[in-house]
């Protein structure tokens, strides 16, 4: 699978095809070639090639609109100025922002998606059903749902101001749509206010005119309004300059219907029912005292979650109300279970994954939809961080899912090849705006999910 592929798609998962050889190895063929000796190879190519990057900065692609902004550049190191760590731009105050959206394409009209009317959440489900993310061979698109939307877009304190969108001024098509959500986030030990970008989508047809610029300088305006003058975001693109790059790797659960789908090939030596046997769970889960969580478990998660969160360079602070609301679960949205001490009532150890199906869109197929499961956060403290995982594919394939995606992000290493995932053929990267950052941080040392 090419490797270097650069849409998010690609990583993010639609089609992150992996070879499920299980011939010999615990491991499918794609995790083979990610295995130590590969990834040390490879992390020394990263080095050169970032290397020959900073060094040969005048001759890369050139990001017309990405090098205005406030974020850090390719051959910033090359150019030998002193920069430091933290806020690229001068401060300012929301007086100095923009009143006004900034110019449309005649016909064209910003607006606020008003998330909590249904016509509207059926808009924005409609324009990312039909435009949002493909893999690179346009075999598989995410498929998000209205209730994921709402889940994902109505967090504690969130601005519907921040849910940016264009219409067709005649009709009042939506047609381009990008969100901010407010989040705090740490980053090298300090707190930083920001907004979560997230699922920039412009219509097919409306590709290739700089609309994506345009909205991304409205989204800025009106975080700025607010004071914020910070971001987040992923891309499986790479623009100036990733502060991380994280893999995708997939879980089979299913491996009949995900060859039959072409998400995944089998090796050469190896036969399906080779693979079935290989990829078979136990019917019920480990770990004992695993349940739902629930309400009540509400505070006793945030302080075992932030616990935990604070071992990392990046990581999100979150409220006992952010927990609640991203980790409660909700039917086909989000899954969580707790493990909880009988006798001290303590709860030690958290699953959580969230469902993001793909459609089937290359048509060689009886099956229209891929359900994935992605993991979220997971603190394993009574049980081993694998055992705990385990659990999770056991919950992910009680519940249907045909694949269970993980990024490399965390502790997620120590389990990715002894439970058999296979790595993905693209990379997620992680950005932060008007935030320098003097080092690429690993990924081990992310610990924020973007969903
Ligand atoms: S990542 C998901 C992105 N969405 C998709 O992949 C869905 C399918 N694709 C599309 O809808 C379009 O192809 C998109 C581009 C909209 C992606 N992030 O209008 P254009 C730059 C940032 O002619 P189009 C997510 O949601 C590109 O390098 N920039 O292009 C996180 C070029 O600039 P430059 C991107 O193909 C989003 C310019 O756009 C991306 O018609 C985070 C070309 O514009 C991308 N994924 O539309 C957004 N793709 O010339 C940033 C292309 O400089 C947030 N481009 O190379 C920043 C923080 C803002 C808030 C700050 C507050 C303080």
């Amino acid at each position: 699978m090419p490797e270097e592929s650069d849409a998010r798609s690609a990583d993010a998962s639609p089609s992150a095809k992996n070879d499920a050889s299980t011939t010999s190895s615990s491991a499918p063929r794609g995790a083979e070639s990610a295995s130590e000796g590969a990834a040390d190879v490879g992390s020394l190519l990263d080095a050169l090639v970032r290397q020959r990057l900073d060094a040969t900065a005048t001759r890369l692609p050139t990001h017309e609109f990405w090098e205005t902004q406030p974020v850090g550049q390719f051959g910033d190191d090359a150019r030998g100025e002193a920069l430091k760590e933290g806020p690229i731009d001068a401060p300012k105050t929301p007086k100095e922002v923009p009143e006004e959206g900034g110019a449309l394409p005649p016909g064209y009209e910003w607006c606020s998606c008003d998330l909590t009317r249904e016509k509207t959440q059926e808009e924005v489900y409609e324009l990312l059903t039909n435009n949002y993310v493909e893999d690179d061979d346009a075999m598989f698109r995410f498929h998000y749902s209205q209730e994921f939307l709402k889940w994902a877009l109505r967090t504690p304190g969130y601005h519907e101001d921040w849910h940016v969108g264009v219409r067709l001024k005649v009709t009042q098509t939506l047609v381009a749509f990008i969100t901010g959500v407010p989040g705090k986030l740490r980053v090298n030990g300090k707190e930083i206010e920001v907004a979560e970008i997230n699922f920039l989508c412009i219509h097919k047809k409306l590709r290739s005119k700089r609309i994506a610029p345009t909205l991304i300088k409205e989204v800025t305006r009106r975080v700025n309004l607010r004071d914020v003058w910070q971001a987040v975001y992923t891309a499986g693109v790479v623009l100036p300059k990733p502060i991380s790059r994280a893999r995708y790797w997939h879980r089979s659960l299913d491996i009949r219907k995900l060859v039959e789908i072409g998400f995944t090939r089998l090796g050469r030596d190896n036969s399906m029912s080779r693979a079935v046997q290989a990829y078979k769970l136990s019917p019920k889960p480990k770990s004992e005292g695993l349940r739902h969580m629930t309400k009540n478990d509400v505070p006793k998660v945030t302080a075992l979650l932030s616990k935990y969160l604070s071992k990392f360079t990046v990581a999100p602070i979150l409220s006992e109300a952010e927990v609640e609301h991203l980790l409660l679960p909700r039917e086909d949205v989000v899954y969580s279970y707790v493990v909880e001490d009988e006798k001290t009532k303590k709860i030690t150890d958290l699953i959580s994954f969230y469902n993001l199906p793909s459609q089937i869109i290359h048509g060689n197929t009886k099956h229209k939809t891929l359900k994935a499961a992605y993991s979220y956060y997971n603190v394993a403290t009574s049980v081993p961080l694998v055992q705990l995982m385990e659990d999770a594919l056991i919950l992910a394939k009680c519940n249907d899912f045909d694949v269970f995606n993980a990024l490399d992000l965390m502790e997620n290493d120590a389990f990715l090849r002894e439970l058999k995932f296979g790595i993905g053929d693209g990379n997620l990267h992680y950005y932060l705006f008007n935030w320098r950052v003097m080092q690429d941080i690993e990924p081990s040392q992310v610990a924020l999910v973007l969903t």
